[in-house]
């Protein structure tokens, strides 16, 4: 049996446009109209955000509102933690994709003795630190945060003494860092990087199974593949970015990229993969319904964490 909890961070600073923090709540109204019970099953902890920084000016270009974000990412770093001592499963519901970065710092602080591996389905690699980064948003960050790593060989901008000193600041929250490794970490359905971040999957040999060949060979494998990549990993912290689902079924979110999955994909590589006895957590992220019609992309989103919640239950 897994102690599910669910927890819910209204997160929004750290993508490009507006609107992620509504995310879960049209997550909510998805499940209502498909008659679910789902988030009757669940009391959740909501995790305190930060988006009154959006009536301020933003003062750290390259690193959008990182006061703000340090913030957030604190407070779910601490909710992480707490849960993952108390061997919870916490599954998060969250705004914009920065958050996973406190996800993942929270897990590790719990049990840092534990190699932990993170499995990134997304259309993006979220590598970029202050220095690389092509539009200053920090949802492209967090992996960066979790590994240390500022990627200076490619360096393309100049962030102000305060805005690093904020990166410092965020990249030793939990005060262990690095929490991961880049041989810890897989990517699935990444279609959308840039020079910088390319530099770093192939220099630390980051595996990337695309979206092509999960159709190729199934999506068993698939699982089984990301999975035994991480042999050497004593816990799996999976993060479900729903910008990996192909850009025609919605337009839901803040950076919609074609050649994505299908929603029926998603459920079963989901499904598959938190059936592995070492995941730990799991997230979904980046529905954004003021970009969407008739909230397409949350009764989708909804599918996935509905199926994956289930697969969770019923498997332990
Ligand atoms: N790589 C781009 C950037 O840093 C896009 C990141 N957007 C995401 N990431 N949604 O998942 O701005
Ligand atoms: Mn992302
Ligand atoms: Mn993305
Ligand atoms: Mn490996």
């Amino acid at each position: 049996m897994r102690d599910i909890k669910l927890v819910e961070v209204r997160s929004e600073l750290a993508a490009g446009t507006r609107g992620a923090s509504m995310g879960i709540d049209a997550l909510k109204v998805a499940s209502l109209d498909k008659k679910s019970d789902f988030f009757t099953r669940f009391d959740p902890i909501n995790v305190k955000d930060a988006n009154n920084y959006l009536w301020r000016e933003n003062q750290h270009p390259f690193a959008n509102y990182i006061d703000g974000v340090y913030e957030v990412l604190q407070n779910v770093f601490q909710t992480i933690k707490s849960l993952r001592s108390q061997q919870k499963f916490p599954i998060i519901l969250a705004g914009d994709h920065s958050t996973a970065a406190g996800t993942i710092l929270g897990i590790k602080a719990a049990h840092p003795n534990k190699r932990l591996g993170v499995i990134w389905i997304d259309a993006h690699a979220d590598l970029h630190s202050p220095y690389t980064t092509p539009s200053g948003n920090m949802h492209g960050m967090p992996l960066a945060i979790c590994l240390g790593m500022d990627n200076l060989e490619q360096k393309q901008n100049d962030p102000l003494p305060g805005t690093v000193a904020y990166w410092k600041k965020i990249k030793n929250i939990g005060g262990m860092a690095p929490a991961i490794r880049p041989e810890d970490i897989v990517f699935i359905g990444v279609r959308d990087t840039e020079q910088p971040e390319d530099y770093l999957i192939e220099r630390y040999q980051i595996p990337s199974i695309s979206v092509e060949t999960l159709r190729k060979q199934g999506v068993s494998k698939t699982a089984a593949m990301a999975l035994e990549a991480l042999k050497d990993c004593e816990q799996v912290y999976i993060s479900f970015d729903v910008d990996s689902l192909d850009d025609s079924l919605s337009k839901g979110t803040g950076t919609p990229v074609p050649n994505g999955l299908t929603v029926e994909e998603a459920m079963r590589l989901n499904k598959a993969l938190i059936k592995d006895k070492r995941v730990c957590a799991w997230e979904i992220v980046e529905v954004n319904p003021t970009l969407d019609t008739e909230n397409a992309m949350a009764e989708n989103a909804f599918a996935v964490l509905e199926t994956t919640t289930h697969s969770l239950i019923t498997h332990f």
